[in-house]
């Protein structure tokens, strides 16, 4: 009886939790909307809006997915054809080419992917093609230009009409450099264009070859003499994503190129960084401490170690950073590790998911109650300190509470969208889950597509994408490919073998093929139905059965 009283009080604590974190969510969309819209973000303490990162609506953008997440499907489709009529990326607009492939292209591809799930109308061809895919090819196609550098490693800021600007500055930070690949490769294996996928994959390449002899890479490079201008190595700021995203790159893709490269780094960063299970900055080429802090951002780490399968030392991470948050309610941007304390002007925290993000990792992979704990204390902390009458603040300081105006799109599109999914395990986005408890879906025509089923990858906003949706598409090309071949070697053959003769001249019969370059109303989708899960692995199995 005792144990049934536990177990019926931890299920109402986990059903209140998901409610306030509901609510959470609504005050601040709520307040946005109503306050904000159409500027890229509110402002929590003033109660209006204000560009920043672009002029794209971009909290919209960033939080469209989390309304499906929290199961709200009418809003989700009613912003999907809002921002469709809305939001113009012909504009004059100095963008951040990291922000908007993470925020706008990655949020515009995952609500792409879960269109299906929301119950929307369709066009024939979907997975492969749709609005909102096209609006996320549209963005991506803006960011191109910054791409046509000499070393093939991206520019930092592009113009959205006129392209990167001749007074351009060409040192970009790391992960500047290396967090394209996820969403690159996803709009190429959707729509059948490589560009975006080999852009993505030779800045990777050029920023592996610039790796120092112990094989760390610095924070800033100039993309053009491929010089390292700031040497510090580390796993948070400025480098963080590169590391995420070589290694959900390879799972997503199934590509040991880049698990391979993450496995060469992760050498380095354990034998020169790591102290303790915390992780320090070191000198590049010497490997020396450069900075002995925590960073809030390298809190993704333990999430990132647990996909990898190195639950333990995740764990012992996880504890590390657990206890600064719980000293200061939040964890500052910067904490010095020798003296237990913030560090000058970084002691605010912008209300980052990162913690919660491993949290979610780490509960999935152990059970452990641990987690769920963080995911209560930051609720707490949140509600108590940040929230507003109209949205929830960054902190400017840990240490006083004091407030700054501005609410980043990613509280609604990451922070809590994590904290969601922490308090619920089953959740189709955690993937593992077997046929008709709604962990996967029928997609293309016909329900050729098995859509899902293998989990999903969250891309470093916390936008989930389909693996599943990447490789009944390349096949759908593929196929066409050989299709398009086939007939076009069948249709030389047969005028070879019948060259006119005076007697049989006439007008040639129409050729079925596709002329190289002719676009055709794709068929219906002929994926096989082939159960993802067999070729992904999650939570310390990846990779294990050599597939
Ligand atoms: C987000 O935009 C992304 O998670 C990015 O990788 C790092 N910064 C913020 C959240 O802290």
């Amino acid at each position: 009886i005792n144990s049934s009283i536990c177990s019926a009080g931890k299920y109402l604590k986990i059903n209140i939790s998901k409610q306030r974190i509901k609510s959470m969510f609504y005050h601040a969309y709520n307040s946005y909307l109503d306050n904000a819209f159409p500027y890229d973000e509110l402002r929590p303490l003033t109660c209006d809006g204000q560009d920043t990162w672009g002029s794209f609506s971009l909290t919209l953008i960033d939080a469209l997915d989390t309304l499906l997440v929290l199961g709200n499907r009418t809003e989700f489709e009613r912003v999907a054809s809002l921002l469709q009529d809305t939001v113009d990326f012909d504009i004059d607009v100095n963008a951040s080419v990291f922000e908007t492939n993470i925020r706008v292209v990655g949020g515009l591809l995952s609500a792409h992917l879960l269109a299906g799930r929301a119950g929307m109308e369709l066009e024939s061809g979907w997975p492969c093609s749709g609005p909102l895919l096209r609006m996320a090819e549209d963005a991506a196609r803006k960011l191109l230009p910054a791409f046509q550098t000499p070393t093939g490693m991206p520019y930092g800021t592009v113009n959205l009409l006129h392209g990167v600007s001749p007074t351009e500055t060409p040192v970009t930070c790391t992960a500047g450099v290396g967090t394209f690949i996820l969403e690159f490769a996803t709009l190429s294996r959707l729509t059948g264009d490589a560009t975006f996928e080999n852009v993505a994959r030779r800045a990777l390449r050029a920023l592996w070859k610039t790796r120092s002899d112990i094989g760390l890479v610095g924070n800033h490079i100039d993309i053009v003499s491929k010089k390292w201008v700031a040497q510090d190595a580390g796993i948070g700021a400025g480098v963080d994503s590169y590391f995420e995203y070589l290694v959900k790159g390879a799972i997503m893709l199934q590509d040991e190129e880049l698990l391979n490269m993450f496995l060469e780094y992760d050498r380095a960063i354990q034998n020169y960084t790591r102290f303790d299970d915390w992780y320090l900055w070191v000198h590049m080429h010497k490997g020396t401490v450069s900075m002995p802090v925590f960073q809030s951002l390298e809190a993704f780490w333990p999430g990132l170690q647990s996909l990898l399968g190195n639950l333990d030392s995740a764990v012992r991470t996880f504890q590390n950073y657990y206890s600064v948050w719980r000293q200061f309610g939040g964890l500052p941007e910067f904490y010095s590790i020798p003296q237990g304390y913030t560090v000058d002007k970084r002691e605010g925290y912008p209300l980052r998911p990162e913690l919660i993000e491993s949290a979610m990792y780490l509960f999935r992979a152990t059970g452990d109650h641990t987690y769920l704990q963080l995911g209560l204390d930051a609720l707490e902390s949140i509600e108590r300190i940040a929230k507003t009458p109209c949205g929830y603040a960054s902190v400017k300081d840990l240490r006083d509470h004091q407030l700054d105006n501005r609410m980043e799109s990613f509280f609604l599109a990451e922070t809590i969208k994590y904290l969601y999914l922490l308090f619920d395990p089953t959740h189709f986005l955690h993937g593992g889950g077997t046929e008709g408890d709604g962990s996967w879906e029928e997609g293309g025509e016909g329900g050729q597509c098995v859509l899902g089923a293998g989990g999903f990858i969250f891309n470093t906003e916390a936008h989930p994408l389909d693996p599943a949706a990447l490789y009944c598409c390349s096949r759908h090309t593929q196929d066409r490919r050989e299709l398009r071949d086939i007939l076009i070697n069948l249709s030389q053959h047969d005028r070879q073998s019948k060259q006119p003769t005076k007697e049989t001249e006439g007008p040639a019969p129409e050729s079925i093929a596709l002329k190289p370059g002719e676009k055709k109303t794709p068929p219906p989708l002929s994926c096989p139905v082939q159960p993802f899960s067999a070729r992904l692995s999650i939570l310390g199995q990846v990779f294990s059965d050599n597939t």
